[in-house]
């Protein structure tokens, strides 16, 4: 074990690349790690004691129920990163309004959070994960404006997610490659176990929620039909594959290739995922592992959101698949 790279070791090998590096991102992403410990944990006994499984009552701005877990995940990473001196402001996905740091904690980094997605899930013992994106503050002075909160999602300084599975995984994406670390719940590391992950160019399965093809386009439907055809040339059928957690859909088709897809539909006409924090922070990923991402019909990084909540629709993955799937979409 003790010639395996830690998350810490890889952070400050990688702030060694950067000429200028101030370390105030090495510093970010460690208390981003010290949070994911602590939610880990509070997630794998979360069956025991049982206080902490189970909704809050609330309903989100998406109008989802809060469970408890989702409470405590976006607490945690609020009260870790706002002492941290790195963030000038934090915005997630279960508050409604951007928490902008004071002057005195403030740094140069915006924190953006999905703090436990597929929380549904919990009670059912399906894996669940934190997803997070960060970008750069543009805007001159002290104040946090538009111009910071709503930027082109190419624009992010990294993104990630971690994975409360079968073991708690920590990927992300500094644009130097994407990076996969597993936690040794023993020692309370995270250890390099995934160097330079590279998403399959062509993949076979297909991840999507066909409880709402009644909802889709006629287009959706030609798309999801052709996976499923018999053509050996081109790998098909594909297999259908659907856990209805995305962090955990995404890191099956990370590490197998294939396509993800949640597409527009009559309940959904701008799509259900929120571009902050899940479809562009997936999205950095994805092309830094050499896939691809795309509502359909444009790129998801070169879109810039015009609302911190914005949802997207959302097709992600081997680039030859997403690629296909916009040969059906495009207008
Ligand atoms: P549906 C979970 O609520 C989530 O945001 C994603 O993690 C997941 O991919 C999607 O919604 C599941 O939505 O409509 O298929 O239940």
């Amino acid at each position: 074990m003790m010639n395996k790279t830690t998350l810490v070791q890889h952070l400050q090998h990688q702030e060694k690349k950067f000429l200028g590096a101030t370390g105030e991102f090495t510093s970010m992403m460690n208390e981003i790690v010290v949070a994911a410990k602590i939610i880990s944990l509070e997630v794998n006994k979360a069956g025991i004691g049982g206080h902490i499984l189970g909704v809050t009552g609330n309903v989100n701005v998406h109008g989802e129920e809060v469970q408890k877990l989702d409470e405590f995940a976006n607490s945690t990473f609020l009260n870790i990163l706002s002492k941290s001196g790195t963030v000038c402001a934090i915005t997630s996905e279960e508050m409604a309004d951007p928490v902008i740091i004071p002057k005195e904690n403030t740094g140069k980094y915006i924190f953006m959070m999905d703090p436990l997605d597929g929380s549904s899930n919990i009670d059912v013992n399906v894996s669940i994960g934190t997803i997070f994106s960060i970008y750069r503050k543009k805007s001159a002075g002290d104040s946090v404006s538009d111009e910071d909160l709503l930027q082109k999602g190419e624009d992010q300084v990294a993104g990630g997610y971690i994975i409360y599975g079968s073991s708690t995984m920590f990927i992300y994406s500094s644009g130097s490659g994407v990076h996969g670390f597993t936690l040794d719940p023993a020692l309370g590391e995270f250890f390099l176990s995934h160097p330079d992950l590279k998403i399959p160019t062509h993949g076979n399965t297909y991840s999507v929620n066909e409880g709402n093809v009644c909802f889709w386009e006629d287009r959706q439907i030609n798309l999801v039909n052709y996976f499923k055809e018999v053509d050996e040339k081109t790998n098909r059928p594909y297999r259908g594959r659907y856990i209805g957690s995305m962090v955990s859909d995404f890191h099956r088709t990370l590490l197998k290739g294939g396509i993800f897809m949640y597409p527009i539909d009559k309940k959904n006409p701008k799509g259900k995922l929120r571009f902050a924090f899940e479809a562009g922070p997936m999205a950095f990923i994805v092309e830094n592992a050499g896939g691809r991402a795309s509502t359909g019909k444009e790129r998801i990084l070169d879109i810039i959101p015009s609302d911190i909540h914005q949802c997207v629709p959302l097709y992600i993955g081997s680039r030859f698949d997403v690629e296909t799937a916009e040969g059906f979409l495009k207008d």
